[in-house]
């Protein structure tokens, strides 16, 4: 069966979910694990005072007995402890007694660059809250749950993956400038994986190829503008014999401009993924806008936020890359036990004699 992730959840209501189909029967989860990953995307510099609240914490609903999984559907959650400050504003149901707490007037104010504007035209709100909620990089947590998952899957044959952020964007005097300008910045994070074996992905299709599947993930993160597979945009300015990485006798390679992917395949070199940031939405210094209610030009929302998140985004990213590696794993070696998984990828290996 495929791997298959859904997740729900906005920022300010009471949890976020997620439940992850298809995983083998006998994996080994540790909630440490899940937590580790959980506590690395609330740190780093310039994180916004929303991450003084919380204290993201994995429980699992289904799908595990005794840290081993049944074959059956995995449901996550994540709870989000502002949610105590917005208990009548992000009510699910009609709130009883007076309004109180945060969120209960209107936003009216969208904010360049946020899902604000773009949001209540598409789905006919007249709150920006509406559409922020669920836009918001909040539910990012969930999803990187999901990625330790798909980590401990690609653990079992040997693959590894790690996400960092390149190293100039995380510069704390950047980040100082720019609080102090009441500004924000983006930047640029770089995911590794090792012991991919060649032949993850398939030229087949769109569908399957492997560097199609990595770059809508990453795409799919909240503030990513851009991705790169290997040497990406520089590959357009050389000559093809600068480009292509040569064949040895032992059928690996000197150079990885491709980043471990040719045609969609993976071909055992390790696979390298950058994803560009763009700077943070939401400014203390607000942006040109437009109040929804008067149609008089405004200034954008000003609310509590982030200055940077590109630390953040690197393990966002790490996730996202582990669980595209671990579907297109899945689909290829299969596998209703772990063992079954495992005792496919083996016999792989040797026929293709890959090390
Ligand atoms: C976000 C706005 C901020 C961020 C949030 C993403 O939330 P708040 O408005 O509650 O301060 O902190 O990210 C997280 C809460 C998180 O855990 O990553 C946004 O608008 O995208």
């Amino acid at each position: 069966m495929t791997l298959s992730l859904t997740s729900a959840g906005e920022s300010h209501g009471p949890a976020l979910v997620a439940i992850v189909g298809g995983l083998p029967a006998g994996l080994e989860l540790d909630r440490d694990w899940i937590d580790a990953d959980l506590k690395r995307r609330q740190e780093g510099y310039g994180r916004s005072p929303r991450q003084q609240i919380e204290q993201d914490r994995v429980e699992v609903l289904a799908g595990l007995r005794q840290g081993r999984t049944l074959g059956t559907p995995l449901a996550l959650v994540v709870r989000n402890v502002d949610h105590k400050n917005w208990t009548w504003g992000m009510a699910p149901w009609p709130p009883e007694g007076e309004p109180t707490g945060k969120g209960t007037k209107a936003v009216t104010l969208p904010r360049p660059g946020h899902a604000d504007l773009a949001g209540v035209l598409k789905y006919g709100h007249d709150d920006v809250r509406n559409a922020l909620e669920r836009a918001s990089a909040r539910h990012t947590a969930v999803h990187v749950a999901a990625g330790t998952v798909a980590k401990a899957l690609l653990r079992t044959i040997g693959i590894e993956v790690r996400g960092a952020t390149v190293a100039e964007d995380v510069l704390q005097a950047r980040i100082d400038e720019a609080r102090a300008a009441r500004d924000t910045v983006g930047g640029v994070v770089e995911v590794r994986a090792t012991g991919v074996p060649p032949g993850l992905g398939s030229y087949a299709t769109k569908d399957d190829r492997l560097d199609a599947r990595l770059a809508f993930a990453l795409m799919g993160i909240q503030a990513v503008k851009g991705v790169e597979i290997g040497d990406g945009f520089a590959l357009a300015g050389l000559l093809g014999s600068e480009a292509h990485d040569e064949i040895r006798t032992d059928r690996r390679r000197d150079t990885n401009h491709a980043g471990g992917i040719e045609a969609g395949i993976s071909n055992g070199e390790e696979i390298v993924v950058r994803a560009a940031m763009k700077p943070l939405p939401t400014l203390m210094k607000p942006l040109r806008s437009v109040d929804l209610e008067t149609g008089e030009a405004a200034q954008a929302l000003v609310e509590r936020s982030d200055v940077a998140a590109v630390e953040a985004l690197a393990v966002v990213a790490e996730g996202a890359v582990a669980w595209e590696l671990a579907c297109a794993a899945k689909d290829k070696f299969g596998g209703d036990a772990i063992a079954d998984f495992v005792a496919a990828h083996r016999a792989y290996v040797e026929r293709i004699q890959w090390r």
